[in-house]
């Protein structure tokens, strides 16, 4: 059962936050970027996928999230999703199980591919890991639906569910414009220096977190927000009253290792 915390909104408002600092000055010196990378724990680089690679994964998943009931089809795949009125994640979200074979199929498609292989997306992976980078396990696409702040991803550190991959990289895609009502991802700089803290359980995540200074912003569909696997973070909820948040994260490890990692039951 939910703590009655988990159905009250996550806001960004209610936090100390400051925009992200945009990294793409640094792109043309690859030993600036791994050492702001390596000092934030965290890069924000807007504008740097194409808007095609990102808008044919949201068409597939939309095109998903529409059989299942929870989208408003569009043919027109514009970067904004309007939710189903009254549609609905089960359970936590993660284990509703047309969302889990939603992931299923996300990760077969040619689509996901295509972004996860993205030649620019390896450049900065190859530069922060100081070899070629291999996509991880653990990647998903998330809707977070309108209506739904128990579905909020609360704060946390990735390690704490692949305790494995401590050399491992996230990279978040907006795969739709998100402004703050739409819940864009939250990111503490430095958390590295903080060690694994204790997450109360997979769900709730870390519990305080006020007294951190986060970064965040809203973030339009092509942007990266990267991040890793000690870097504390969360997606604030989604409080639009008709719009559905889609992004996608996506996880890269050192080739060496194997790309394997060691995924934390959640329970
Ligand atoms: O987008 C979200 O809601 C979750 C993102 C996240 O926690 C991650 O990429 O590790």
């Amino acid at each position: 059962m939910l703590g009655a915390a988990l159905t009250e909104p996550l806001l960004a408002r209610d936090y100390q936050v400051t925009p992200f600092e945009d990294a793409t000055p640094l792109l043309d010196f690859p030993d600036a970027l791994r050492a702001r990378a390596e000092s934030l724990g965290t890069l924000f680089l807007p504008g740097f996928l194409p808007a095609e690679v990102v808008g044919a994964v949201r068409g597939f998943v939309r095109r998903l999230a529409d059989e299942h009931g929870w989208t408003q089809p569009d043919a027109s795949n514009p970067p904004t999703v309007k939710g189903m009125p009254g549609a609905k994640l089960n359970g936590r979200g993660w284990d509703d199980p047309h969302w889990v074979d939603l992931q299923t199929a996300l990760r077969l498609s040619p689509e996901f591919d295509a972004l996860a292989e993205h030649p620019r997306l390896h450049f900065v992976l190859e530069t922060l890991l100081g070899e070629p980078a291999a996509c991880a396990t653990a990647n998903y696409a998330w809707l977070k639906l309108p209506g739904s702040p128990e579905h909020t991803t609360r704060a946390h550190q990735d390690l704490y569910y692949l305790p494995k991959s401590t050399r491992m990289w996230t990279v978040w895609v907006p795969m739709v414009d998100t402004p703050e009502d739409l819940g864009p991802l939250g990111v503490v700089p430095h958390s590295r220096d903080l060690g694994l803290l204790r997450h109360a359980s997979p769900f709730i995540g870390i519990e305080d977190t006020r007294g951190l200074d986060w970064h965040s912003q809203a973030v339009q569909c092509g942007d990266l927000v990267i991040f890793d696997a000690l870097a504390i973070h969360c997606a604030w909820s989604n409080v639009s009253a008709t719009d559905v948040r889609l992004s996608a994260d996506i996880r890269y490890e050192p080739t060496s290792l194997g790309g394997e990692t060691g995924l934390r039951a959640v329970v």
